[in-house]
């Protein structure tokens, strides 16, 4: 009885409380919202000034903008970077401006440096519309604006409103960022004093992110779909496995990849798709082009990675293209020994090469930040800046140049019978292989994830003996050298080829081959180390803008320009060429059956093709490289 008695009589008292509590006054009662309109932070100690800015543009589309102010700044540089990959990123929870920015900052608040992040429009908290890397107003942008007005909008506005500047601003960022650095160099504001673009996009069909050559990277797909399914973070693509090899074999080609998941409902898959060949779509928002046609006075570093996975081609081409126009005066370009990005990064070591000390810092520390304290602070370097820094990853040290290529002489690097090569012509001849689409050769041993950041930052540098044996891939070696052979510049494939097919890719690799033994560090003992490889799409042969079949059983020329290398090949080492018609699945395959779109090629048009590399007289097949003269070549 008393256990069914209890809870009666407990509410029975709570009731008799209840009626006898005295009435609830108006401070008891939240009519509005617990979070108030504007929450003003107190100053708890912080050693910087956090401004969030919504600044009009000309248009009065608002860029949401983030402005990291040291307390008591008085006329410090701006260091702007405009992002679509989120302003806020940068947070503030911590009460030093050091600590809260991260290492990638951390150095530029050390110097002193105002630090200003902004959303690109239509990105994160940004107003107006998403466009993919805009292209400049004009033809492809019919609108009033793009990135060039954007940025000057932007650092007229900061100019006149950050009190504590010193009213001259820099602009660095990496390979979007990057672009939005040399999209603001086409008109610079008078107050954009220098600038770094690192890694930038500049030609996304010739040999950055997109295509190279016209072979599309596929793992873009997974791109799009972050960055354009939400004006926030998107997320990549699902998959059906954990083994991308198998998942793109499987969906036969990129257009169906694209369109099981959904890919038709964004914009510039869809304008990408529709172009696949190289025409004004291309033409018209090529950096280096556009560079070219205004070249800027504002003194640039361009910066980037000899193995730069996703961003190789841009930096030197533009840079290229302004020592071309006359602006090598007030142009640098540095090429370090690393990754896409990792400039921003530690980079003692990439794959299992290890440097001499951290690349990138002691590059920032003692290049970087100095180049920009140039001219934001009126510093005079420690030392001059050299034109041209290229790292040598064989002697592992820097090298300076007053100018660049160290040789404008290529010297062919012959095929030769029995797997040879050797800077003497050969014997005709020709050496065949099947490239069937059904097992295209990996450009990383599967199982295989465009997510494994390790792998994919250093599959440049994957030991090639990895496909070395397969019976697609034609490889030829020198003798041992007995002889430094150095190479500055940018070597360019020359292959002859007959294919009995009517289209099929070349995938050219430059490799240094270390001796059986390597005392220092034994895992690198015969290791295969490509210095420079690209792939071509044959039917871009004649013409990069009118594709055309290739006529089945003729030789046909394919010469491409691989990436630049400032390298030794040392005694003792061997110089390789590897040729193969895949490289897969971060290229798309090609059917070998000329079809108008290769994104919407059948299963059936996947067909097996022999592909047979000319040697001598029959058609020269060679890598020109660029051997500098002081070097002794080998015999
Ligand atoms: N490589 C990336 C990218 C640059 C430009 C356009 C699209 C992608 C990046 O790292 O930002």
């Amino acid at each position: 009885m008393r256990h069914y008695l209890l809870p009666v009589l407990l509410s029975t008292a709570l009731a008799a409380q209840a009626a006898s509590a005295p009435a609830p006054d108006a401070s008891m009662v939240q009519l509005g919202s617990d979070i108030p309109a504007k929450w003003q932070a107190p100053d708890v100690g912080r050693d910087y000034l956090k401004q969030v800015v919504e600044i009009p543009m000309r248009d009065g589309v608002k860029l949401h903008t983030v402005i990291l102010i040291p307390k008591n700044a008085s006329k410090l540089p701006m260091l702007l970077e405009r992002t679509p990959y989120e302003a806020d990123r940068i947070k503030d929870g911590k009460l030093n401006l050091r600590d809260s920015v991260g290492s990638l900052n951390r150095e530029w608040v050390d110097d002193g440096y105002i630090l200003v992040f902004q959303d690109i429009r239509g990105k994160y908290g940004s107003e107006g519309k998403y466009v993919m890397t805009r292209p400049p107003i004009g033809p492809l942008n019919p609108t009033k604006t793009d990135d060039t007005t954007d940025a000057w909008d932007t650092i007229d506005w900061l100019v006149k409103n950050v009190k504590q500047s010193n009213q001259r601003v820099g602009m660095i960022g990496s390979s979007y960022d990057g672009w939005t650095v040399t999209m603001a160099l086409l008109d610079p504001h008078p107050a954009l004093k220098v600038a770094a673009p690192q890694s930038p996009m500049v030609d996304g069909w010739m040999g950055d992110d997109w295509f190279h050559y016209g072979a599309f990277r596929q793992l873009n797909l997974d791109y799009f779909t972050g960055q354009t399914t939400k004006t926030g973070a998107g997320a990549p693509m699902l998959r059906p496995g954990t083994d991308d090899y198998q998942t793109f074999l499987d969906a036969g080609t990129a257009g169906n990849m694209a369109r099981k998941n959904g890919l038709e409902q964004l914009g510039f898959w869809n304008r990408l798709a529709a172009h696949p060949a190289y025409d004004a779509f291309w033409q018209l928002q090529a950096v280096d082009k556009m560079m070219a046609a205004k070249p800027s006075n504002v003194p640039t570093m361009w910066l980037q990675g000899l193995w730069d996975q996703e961003d190789i081609y841009g930096a030197v081409i533009a840079w290229e293209a302004l020592k071309a126009k006359g602006k090598a005066g007030n142009n640098h370009l540095v090429m370090g020994p690393w990754y896409h990005s990792q400039i921003n990064r530690s980079a003692e070591r990439l794959g299992p090469f290890k440097w001499n000390g951290d690349t990138a810092a002691d590059f920032r520390r003692d290049v970087l930040i100095p180049f920009f304290n140039t001219y934001l602070k009126d510093r005079t370097p420690a030392e001059p800046l050299a034109p041209v820094m290229i790292f040598n990853a064989a002697e592992k040290h820097w090298d300076k140049f007053a100018d660049w290529p160290g040789t404008t002489q290529l010297t062919p690097l012959y095929l030769q019978a029995g797997n040879g090569l050797a800077f003497q012509p050969a014997a005709a001849g020709e050496d065949s292989y099947v490239s069937d689409p059904a097992k295209p050769v990996p450009f990383l041993p599967p199982p295989v994830s465009f997510a494994d950041h390790e792998r994919w930052t250093t599959w440049l540098l994957q030991d090639q003996r990895a496909v070395g044996t397969r019976t697609d891939v034609l490889s030829y070696q020198t003798p041992v050298l007995t002889a430094p052979v150095t190479l500055q510049g940018a070597p360019v494939a020359d292959i002859f080829a007959k294919t009995s097919g009517t289209d099929g890719d070349f995938v050219v690799k430059l490799i240094d081959v270390f001796p059986p033994f390597v005392a220092e560090q034994p895992e690198l003992g015969g290791y295969q180390l490509a210095i420079s490889l690209d792939i071509f799409r044959g039917r871009y042969r004649q013409s990069f803008e009118h594709p055309s079949p290739i006529p089945a059983g003729e030789t046909q020329e394919y010469k491409f320009r691989l990436p630049t290398v400032n390298y030794v090949f040392k005694p003792g080492h061997r110089i390789m060429v590897q040729i193969q018609s895949s490289l897969f699945p971060l290229y798309d395959r090609n059917p070998q059956t000329y079809v108008p779109n290769i994104f919407f090629a059948k299963p059936e048009d996947f067909q097996k093709a022999t592909i047979s590399v000319q040697r001598g007289a029959a058609g020269a097949s060679s890598v020109l490289l660029p051997v500098v003269p002081a070097s002794t070549a080998l015999k």
